[in-house]
């Protein structure tokens, strides 16, 4: 099959590369479509700094076709179609039966087919290939475990659909059932990317009063209030603290980190009120440091996973609130591009001039 490979600092390129079959418990996808996600980068900017351990494909919002399943598989059929889901669970270990499949302890990166048999991607020359964060979607086909992929309706568009795999379930599950948002509440989400705007309509959905988005790019205030956002507040311009204090009396419920930053997530505690909660969404590869003496006041600061999804459920639900017009998927989706133009729509991403790019396979 064609594949994106990232290989070191040169800019990814497309390749032959050869996959196994199916194994027992495993399904292979052929990839309709696959988003591009932040979380992507940040193994883009480890390949930078010469620290990429091996060639690796990346993309992990995959909307697909069932090509093939290995023995034993009982959810889905050949030509179902699905989501990837880039955390599996496996349903069995202490976090799944506690009702928390979303820290599974057993899908941890990279074993994530259950079977310790990861790498099953070969390049030209034999050498192994990682299928990154577990998925590895931009290419043509994609081996996941059973318990990693979704069946999903026919009818809802898999080029919309594939957003589900990460962003969407991310965003509106960080709002839904991380933080319970309820209605009423007072809102800020800091960085209005793809996650960030799915925490956005995530909010709405739960019957936030206020939704406050902060971003640094002028452009997102027209693209948030899509999503449901009730005001925008330009972090290049003025202080986002500040400012949301300001914007809510000093009353604001709930403040979500959407981008992966220390200094932003102290933002988001910063500007809570007393008893209010911070929920850290993005990836944060530093420190966090903030002032012990506001806990006396209650406030809290939480991590959320994968939108601490039970996905088998939560998939199905989210692709059914998009068809019955209660999610926006379509404004999410700026950019469509064949598979080879990945560098460019990552350039696209790090200029925050897209909400989503859907990569599309070639072979
Ligand atoms: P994307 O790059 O699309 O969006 C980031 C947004 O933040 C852009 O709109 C930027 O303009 C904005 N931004 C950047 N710097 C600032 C700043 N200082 N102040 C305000 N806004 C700023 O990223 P994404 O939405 O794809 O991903 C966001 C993060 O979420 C990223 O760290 C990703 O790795 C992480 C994530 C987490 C999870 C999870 O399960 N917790 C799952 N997927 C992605
Ligand atoms: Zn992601």
């Amino acid at each position: 099959m064609r594949a994106a490979v990232l290989r070191g600092p040169e800019p990814i390129s497309m390749e032959d590369i050869t996959l196994d079959e199916p194994r027992a418990g495993e399904v292979l996808v052929r990839v309709v479509a696959c988003g591009v996600c932040h979380s992507d980068y940040h193994t883009v900017n480890r390949a930078k700094a010469g620290a990429l351990p091996a060639p690796v494909i990346l993309g992990h919002e995959v909307g697909g076709i069932v090509e093939a399943v290995g023995p034993g598989v009982m959810s889905v059929v050949e030509g179902d179609h699905v989501v990837c889901a880039f955390k599996p669970n496996c349903g069995a270990c202490y976090f799944c039966v506690r009702g928390q499949p979303q820290i599974c302890e057993r899908s941890d990166y990279p074993d994530r087919l259950f079977n310790g048999s990861s790498p099953r991607l070969r390049d030209e020359g034999g050498n192994p290939v990682q299928q990154g964060i577990g998925v590895g979607g931009y290419a043509q086909y994609s081996l996941m475990p059973e318990r990693g992929v979704v069946k999903v309706r026919e009818d809802a568009p898999l080029d919309r659909i594939c957003l589900v795999g990460c962003g969407v379930t991310t965003g509106v599950g960080a709002a839904l059932r991380t933080a319970k948002v309820e209605a009423g509440s007072d809102v800020a989400v800091i960085g209005l990317g793809g996650v960030g705007l799915n925490v956005v309509q995530g909010a709405r959905l739960a019957g936030a009063r206020r939704i406050i988005g902060v971003d640094t790019v002028a452009s997102k205030a027209e693209l948030g209030a899509k999503f449901g956002m009730t005001d925008f507040v330009n972090a290049a311009e003025v202080d986002a603290v500040e400012e949301v204090r300001r914007l809510t009396n000093d009353r604001l419920d709930y403040a979500f980190e959407a981008i992966g930053l220390g200094r932003t997530s102290e933002q988001a505690f910063g500007m809570v009120r007393r008893g209010g909660t911070a929920v850290i969404v993005g990836v944060v590869g530093d420190s966090i440091t903030i002032p012990g003496l506001a806990f006396l006041g209650e406030k809290r600061l939480i991590g959320s996973f994968f939108g601490s999804a039970k996905l088998q459920y939560d998939i199905p639900v989210y692709v059914d609130l998009y068809m019955d017009g209660k999610l926006n998927l379509d404004d999410l989706v700026s950019k469509k591009r064949p598979m080879p133009e990945i560098n460019e729509a990552f350039a696209d991403m790090m200029a925050g001039t897209v909400a989503r790019s859907v990569m599309e396979p070639v072979g």
